[in-house]
C-alpha cells in the first residue's frame, strides 16, 4: 500500500541541499513529478521542488517492487514524497540520485497537462493562463517570478535604508484621481465608489505627517485597450517626500533602478539558466525634456504637434532606447495636482521615466496651495465639492512635495526582457480575463 497522507512526514532537504558527497545518507525530499520514464526492470523520475531537481532511480533488486511500479506509472504534475538513499551518480545531472525506500503520493494527476512541465516555450498564452498554477511550475517562469520577488525585497530595503514609512492607503475610494476613464465603478454599501487608479491623494495627505512615505500595492485601471503591456489590475511601487521636487524623486528612481539591475544580475549568476536580458544602465540616465523631443520628432519626419502625447512609434523614429527621463511635460494634459513651471506656466514640473518606448514610470511635483488645486481642478471641470476630504487637507499647511508611481509589472519586463506583461504577472487581469 503506498500511503497518500503527509501525517508527520517532513522533508529532510531540499534539492539543492544534498550532494554526492552524502552516498548512503537517508533522505526524504518532497515536490512535484517532472518526468517519469520506465524501462522494464527500472524506473526513473525527475522530483522538482522550489529549489531544483532531484533524479529517482527505482532498479528492481534495489527498491520495493510496489514502489519501482507506482514510480512508473506517475504522471507529470503529481505531489509526491520520497525517502531512499543518496548514491552519487556520474549520470545524474546534479551527481547524484536517490534510491528509493518510501514513496508517498498525496495527490494523483489524472489529467494530461496541455503542454509539457519541461516545455520553455507554449505558443498560446491563453492555453498557459487557463493552467496558471501549473503553467507557474515552468523555470522560464521560476526565474522570472523568483526574480521580481529579490526586486521587490530591494526596493523595500532601499525605502527602508532611506527612513522611509510604508504605508497602506485605500483601495476603495470616492472620487477619480488619474482622470475619468479608466475608473471601475463598485457598490459600496448604499453608494457608488470606485476601485483606486492610484494612492496619489492619499500618499500626498501622508506626507503631512511621515514626510517619506512609499506602497507598493494593486491600482485598478479599466484600460480598453487589449496591448502586451496594459492590465485592468497592475502593482504600483509609490514613493512620495516632503521638501523635495521632481529632479530629486528622477535621482531616487536612478538609485531604485540600479539596485534592481544589480538585484537580477545577482541572480542570473547564480542562475545562469535564467535566459535573462538583462538592460546596461549609464551612470545618470539621460534626460530630454518634452520640447527637445518634439523638435527631432518634427525633423525626423514625424506628424506630431507641441502638446501631443509623444506616442511608441515616434519615439522609435527617433531611435531613443535604454533608460531615459522625459521631463518638463505639457501642463494641459497633466493630473490637477501635478505643478506648472514657475519658469513657464504651460510647462509642469514632471516626468516619466522610459525604457525605450515603454514608460515605466511618472511622477511630479505637486501643488502645495490649496487655491492652486482648486483652481486647477476647476480648469478640468472637476466637482471641487467631491474632493473636499482631500482640499480640507490643504487649509492645514501641505509641506512642498513630490513623487512618482513606477509600475512594477513594466519595471520587471524591462530588467528580464520579457515581451508581454502576462508574464510578470501571476494572474493577469485585462479586458478578456478575470479566471482564474
Ligand atoms: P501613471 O498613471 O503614469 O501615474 O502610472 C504610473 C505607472 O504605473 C504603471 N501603469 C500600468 N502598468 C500596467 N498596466 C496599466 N494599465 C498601467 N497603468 C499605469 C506604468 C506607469 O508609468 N499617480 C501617478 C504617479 C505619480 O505621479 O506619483 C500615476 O498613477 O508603469
Amino acid at each position: 500500500m503506498i500511503e497518500t497522507e503527509l501525517g508527520t512526514l517532513r522533508r529532510s532537504h531540499y534539492s539543492d541541499e544534498i550532494n554526492s558527497s552524502m552516498d548512503g545518507t537517508q533522505v526524504t525530499v518532497m515536490g512535484w513529478v517532472l518526468t517519469v520514464r520506465g524501462h522494464g526492470n527500472i524506473s526513473f523520475a525527475t522530483i522538482r521542488d522550489k529549489n531544483g531537481d532531484v533524479s529517482v532511480v527505482a532498479k528492481k533488486g534495489d527498491c520495493p517492487d510496489d514502489i519501482r511500479e507506482k514510480i512508473s506509472y506517475l504522471k507529470a504534475h503529481s505531489s509526491i514524497a520520497i525517502t531512499g538513499n543518496v548514491k552519487s551518480s556520474e549520470k545524474a545531472p546534479s551527481g547524484y540520485e536517490i534510491v528509493p525506500t518510501e514513496l508517498r503520493v498525496f495527490s494523483e494527476v489524472e489529467k494530461i497537462p496541455p503542454f509539457e512541465p519541461i516545455a520553455k516555450t507554449v505558443k498560446n498564452i491563453d492555453t498557459r493562463l487557463e493552467v496558471r498554477p501549473i503553467d507557474l511550475r515552468r523555470k522560464v517562469l521560476q526565474h522570472i517570478f523568483n526574480t521580481r520577488s529579490l526586486v521587490l525585497k530591494s526596493i523595500r530595503s532601499y525605502f527602508n535604508d532611506q527612513n522611509f514609512v510604508e504605508i497602506n492607503t485605500p483601495k476603495m475610494i470616492a472620487t477619480a484621481t488619474e482622470g475619468g476613464a479608466a475608473l471601475f465603478p463598485i457598490f459600496y454599501y448604499n453608494k457608488e465608489a470606485f476601485l483606486a487608479q492610484s494612492p496619489q491623494l492619499y500618499k500626498e495627505q501622508l506626507t503631512m505627517s511621515f514626510e517619506k512615505v512609499f506602497e507598493i500595492a494593486p491600482i485598478f485601471r479599466a484600460e480598453p485597450s487589449r496591448t502586451n503591456r496594459h492590465l485592468a489590475e497592475a502593482i504600483s511601487i509609490d514613493l512620495e517626500e516632503a521638501f523635495i521636487d521632481y529632479n530629486d524623486v528622477m535621482s531616487r528612481i536612478e538609485e531604485i533602478i540600479k539596485i534592481s539591475i544589480k538585484t537580477v544580475t545577482d541572480y542570473a549568476k547564480d542562475n545562469p539558466d535564467a535566459e535573462f536580458t538583462i538592460p546596461e544602465i549609464p551612470e545618470t540616465i539621460p534626460q530630454y525634456s518634452y520640447d527637445d523631443l518634439v523638435d527631432k520628432m518634427q525633423k525626423a519626419g514625424a506628424k506630431t504637434e507641441w502638446g501631443d502625447d509623444l506616442y511608441p512609434s515616434n519615439l522609435k523614429k527617433i531611435g531613443l532606447e535604454g533608460f531615459y527621463f522625459i521631463k518638463d511635460w505639457p501642463l494641459a494634459p497633466k493630473p490637477f495636482y501635478v505643478k506648472d513651471s514657475k519658469a513657464n506656466p504651460k510647462i509642469s514640473e514632471s516626468f516619466d521615466l522610459m525604457f525605450g518606448d515603454l514608460e515605466l514610470s511618472s511622477g511630479s511635483t505637486r501643488i502645495e496651495k490649496r487655491n492652486e488645486l482648486a483652481e486647477r481642478m476647476k480648469n478640468k471641470g472637476m466637482n471641487t465639492d467631491a474632493f473636499e476630504y482631500h482640499l480640507g487637507a490643504f487649509d492645514y499647511g501641505v509641506p512642498p512635495h513630490a513623487g512618482c508611481g513606477i509600475g512594477l509589472e513594466r519595471l520587471i519586463m524591462a530588467l528580464t526582457g520579457t515581451e508581454n506583461i502576462r508574464d510578470v504577472t501571476f494572474y493577469p487581469r485585462d479586458v478578456d480575463r478575470l479566471t482564474p
